[in-house]
């Protein structure tokens, strides 16, 4: 299927040619009938002998209706732009030209119409004033076809050329949405909404919102090309039969979409394009009107990191919004300035959610940039802002390198700074950290850090790791009084207390679970007489001499559990 937008000057022959093309007359409206104008989209299609369905939107000429030829040129395959033979390229045909090359069609096929009514020499003379206006555009290269509505083979070629075109397949996205053109409500069937579904398929029964008003509802029916369907396929006309909201309550400009995909935004960072014959630069002053699918917003626009925008030039700019709409970056827009009615620049979505200060915004659409701006998203956050299902660097988080870096380093000299102390107080329990430190802390490979029973420790020092050796059990079982370390091998002693088995407190050494005990019963001491202990009190409580009450103690200072009053010991900061 291809979905084909006309394009041109009023009267030029968009309707007549759809029309002499589908068999079907667009003008439905009776005002259009009666005054020989189209005032709003039409759409008619036809299906070739081999099944190819030419989809046409037709699309008013008249400066007055262009809001509704916006609403209906977003997600079209290609243009079909219809200049008049007689009166040649005009400021609609311009206007409409440049809105399509702003909103990025790439494809399209040049009707020169009422061809019946000139000579050949002036048919001739109007091709070659068309492919001058043409020449270095996306439609430098078009074909341009001679047509009359009174020439059947004039169509044909037309239909000929339209179906040549190749034009690439869609992508598919994550979310499907329809901008909102037209609704009604049908007796016997209930509301009805018409668009061209975009980025993914839409299926009978699911449930759907429409946005921004948040109404929810289920798909009862759709219809592709008169055609009931189960599934529709993106980039076709769909009309939906929605169940369970009432066609007063939807406009065109809404979007309908799945629920819990989309974020309402109405402050929106944007890169312009400003069209190169404007007669003057854009700057923040003027009012402007933001036409982006069916919809149609006012805006208040601030320049980033620029003065204005000259004409034929590129800037970046924070649009606010007048009422939220639910848009996606990448997305394309026009800007037009009320006070001149004109169409001043084309832009494209970047950020529907900019979190830093207009004077330090550089907003640029990559997935990396957001976070690299935010630090850490959750993996829904950044699907409601981008329409991206991105995989977490752990649980449902995404870290920027720079943050996940930062945070590691954060939780790295914590489990570091530890190492002096005695096994038991090893380690760090995730529960007690902020989120994020937890979340960075499950990032760590097993060489650099592990979690057992809800703690972090550095690998040699989780409980796992350590297979007790025989000389730190004697350590353990002589308690406060500990063997003679004259009796072993230096080196190993060393390499224990290394691993933080034992202390070396003044050259007497203990199992580091000894001072564990010592800070226990100082505890339990201390609890008893709050006013301080004697060191013959502790030597006594220990069952050991003063050779190793005294270090245990001194040690027991140093680590601010205990603290010197006299000859008593009180308690310290860390008791
Ligand atoms: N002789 C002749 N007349 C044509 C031809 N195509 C269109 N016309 C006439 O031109 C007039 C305008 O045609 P439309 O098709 O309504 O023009 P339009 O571009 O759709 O106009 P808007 O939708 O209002 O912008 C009508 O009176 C048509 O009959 C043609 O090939 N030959
Ligand atoms: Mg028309």
């Amino acid at each position: 299927m291809t979905l084909i937008a006309t394009a041109g000057h009023v009267d030029h022959g968009k309707t007549s040619l759809v029309e002499a093309l589908t068999g079907t007359n667009t003008d439905r409206l009776e005002e259009e009938k009666r005054r020989g104008l189209t005032i709003d989209l039409g759409f008619a299609h036809s299906t070739g002998s081999a099944g190819e369905v030419l989809s046409f939107i037709d699309v008013p000429g008249h400066i007055r209706f262009l809001r509704n030829m916006l609403a209906g040129v977003g997600g079209i395959d290609m243009c079909l732009l219809v200049v008049d033979a007689r009166e040649g390229w005009m400021p609609q045909t311009q206007e409409h030209f440049d809105i399509l090359r702003l909103l990025g069609v790439q494809h399209g096929v040049v009707a020169l119409t009422k061809c019946d009514l000139l000579s050949e020499t002036e048919r001739e003379d109007a091709r070659l004033l068309v492919e001058m206006q043409l020449e270095n555009t996306f439609l430098g290269d078009a074909t341009i076809v001679e047509t009359s509505i009174h020439d059947e083979s004039s169509i044909e070629l037309l239909r000929h050329k339209i179906l040549s075109i190749v034009h690439a397949p869609r992508q598919i996205k994550s979310r499907p949405r329809i901008w909102i053109d037209r609704v009604f409500s049908l007796t016997g069937v209930g509301t009805v909404v018409t668009g061209t579904l975009l980025d993914a398929p839409l299926t009978v029964g699911a449930d759907i919102t429409i946005l921004p008003a948040g109404h929810k509802g289920r798909i009862r029916q759709l219809h592709s090309h008169n055609q009931e369907v189960e599934t529709s396929e993106p980039g076709s006309r769909v009309a939906v039969n929605v169940h369970g909201i009432s066609h007063n309550d939807i406009n065109r400009g809404d979007v309908l979409v799945l629920p819990e995909q989309w974020m309402l935004s109405n402050t929106l960072d944007v890169e312009l394009h400003a069209l190169p014959y404007l007669a003057h630069s854009i700057t923040r002053r003027g009012h402007f009107l933001m036409y982006i699918g069916s919809d149609e917003v006012e805006v208040s626009l601030r320049l980033i990191q620029a003065e204005s925008i000259a004409p034929g030039t590129t800037a970046k700019a924070r649009l606010y919004l007048q009422h939220p709409i639910a848009v996606a970056p990448q997305d394309k827009f026009i800007l037009r300035e009320t006070g001149r009615d004109e169409t001043v620049a084309g832009g494209i979505v970047l950020d529907i959610d900019p979190v830093l200060r207009l004077t330090k915004a550089d907003p640029q659409y990559d997935v990396q940039h957001l976070l690299d701006e935010r630090g850490m998203m959750n993996t829904n956050e950044l699907f409601l802002r981008t329409g991206v299902q991105a995989t977490p660097t752990v649980d449902d988080v995404i870290f920027s390198s720079a943050m996940l870096t930062a945070a590691k380093a954060e939780v790295f000299h914590m489990l570091n700074s530890q190492r002096s102390l005695a096994s038991e107080l090893q380690g760090i329990d995730l529960v007690g950290l902020p989120d994020h430190l937890a979340q960075a802390a499950r990032t760590f490979r097993p060489e650099e850090a592990v979690i057992e029973n809800g703690r972090l420790y550095l690998p040699e020092l989780a409980p796992s790791q350590k297979q007790t050796h025989p000389l730190v059990q004697e350590f353990i079982d002589a308690l406060f009084t500990p063997p003679d370390p004259n009796a072993f091998d230096r080196a190993l002693l060393r390499r224990l207390v290394q691993e933080g088995h034992l202390l070396n407190l003044d050259g007497i050494f203990f199992a580091s679970h000894t001072l564990d005990r010592a800070h226990a019963m100082v505890k339990d001491l201390l609890t008893q007489h709050p006013d301080g202990i004697t060191t013959s009190a502790f030597r006594e409580a220990a069952n050991t001499t003063r050779k190793y009450a005294v270090p245990l103690l001194e040690a027991l200072d140093a680590r601010g559990i205990t603290r010197r009053r006299g000859d008593l010991r009180i308690a310290g900061p860390r008791l």
